[in-house]
């Protein structure tokens, strides 16, 4: 893990304006007390010994047909120290100050409602199940910033089908770790926990799905969502929730975290699409991060690019009322 001190954290990865100002309202008014605790808690954190709490674990991964190509991945430095996960702050450099907390070994997954049987599975077994590939995606959040990761995984479909879902699961309900004594971040952040997120069953067992437990050939930093998270590069970055614990199989669409705190900024599926602002955001644009200014500002494409192979999953739909 990386160890920086806020005097080397680049302009580029402080949190700009409008990205603070857009998602401020859903911080609780923390009490002072609440939030003095805060900073010293904080201080202690950038003093321990990161390395030791999480030591990478190298992954032996396949080719994938699912990589994009022609693509150059983000810097490791940038995909592990400019990040989303609210559980460890808001700040895009908090997860990576306040993530070392979480234990991610041992984990367990567990998996029930419409299945034949409910199940528990570790991690280790999880990470057996099927071989590891290298899925080169492009990753877009709904702040207009994108990134290109090497993500380790395998398609998540792979997994459903050792679940043994019913025919009466319509949808797939994703569910992240809470628990504030390892995230006491959670308190400052006035969202519903646990992280919620679904996906239409059709969507989930989609081959570009992936269940994902590395980047760059290694295990995931906790602040990119050890020890499991869900990858889709055709939506926003926030339908794919990290550190999972629980995974239903349900018959209706689930709560989802922010569809929940806003319903009119962000729908159920949150494809990518240039043609559907999310207001206050236009989505035309998005800024490549870690890229020259002069490259920086790159349109946004369909599906982020993902038309080919994703676009028959929406058929018939009207995308913009279906955001
Ligand atoms: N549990 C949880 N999952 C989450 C989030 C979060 O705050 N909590 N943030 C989401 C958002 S908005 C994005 S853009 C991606 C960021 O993933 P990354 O930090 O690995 O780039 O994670 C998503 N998954
Ligand atoms: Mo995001």
């Amino acid at each position: 893990m990386l160890i920086r001190k806020p005097s080397e954290i680049p302009p580029s990865q402080i949190t700009s304006k409008s990205d603070y100002m857009n998602r401020r309202k859903f911080m609780a008014g923390a009490a002072a007390l609440g939030a003095a605790a805060l900073t010293a808690d904080r201080l202690k954190n950038i003093a321990a010994p990161r390395e030791a709490v999480h030591a990478a674990t190298k992954l032996t991964t396949v080719p994938s047909k699912y990589s994009t190509t022609g693509v150059t991945p983000t810097t490791f430095e940038d995909i592990t120290t400019y990040n989303n996960f609210y559980e460890f702050g808001t700040g895009k450099s908090d997860p990576s100050h306040n993530a070392w907390r979480l234990k991610t070994n041992p984990w367990t997954v567990k998996v029930d409602g419409e299945v034949k049987s409910k199940k528990e599975f570790d991690i280790d077994a999880l990470m057996k199940m099927h071989p590891l590939e290298e899925r080169i995606y492009r990753h877009r959040c709904v702040e207009a910033w994108s990134m290109v990761i090497p993500w380790v995984g395998y398609s998540l479909s792979e997994f459903i089908k050792q679940c043994e879902p019913l025919s009466s699961a319509k949808y797939v309900q994703f569910l992240s770790f809470d628990d504030p004594k390892e995230e006491p971040e959670i308190f400052s952040v006035n969202l519903d926990w646990p992280y919620s997120e679904g996906l239409r069953m059709d969507e989930a067992m989609h081959p570009l799905t992936l269940l994902t437990f590395g980047l760059y050939g290694q295990t995931l930093p906790n602040q990119d969502g050890a020890p499991v998270r869900i990858v889709l590069p055709w939506k926003y970055g926030y339908k794919s929730a990290k550190s999972l614990v629980h995974i239903r199989f349900v018959k209706s669409q689930p709560r989802t975290t922010w569809n929940e705190a806003s319903p009119q900024m962000y729908g159920f599926y949150s494809n990518v699409n240039p043609d559907v602002d999310t207001v206050p955001w236009s989505q035309k644009y998005e800024r490549v991060i870690g890229a020259p200014f002069w490259k920086a500002r790159q349109a946004t494409l369909l599906f982020n690019g993902y038309g080919d192979q994703v676009a028959d999953l929406y058929k018939g739909m009207n995308l913009r009322t279906n955001y």
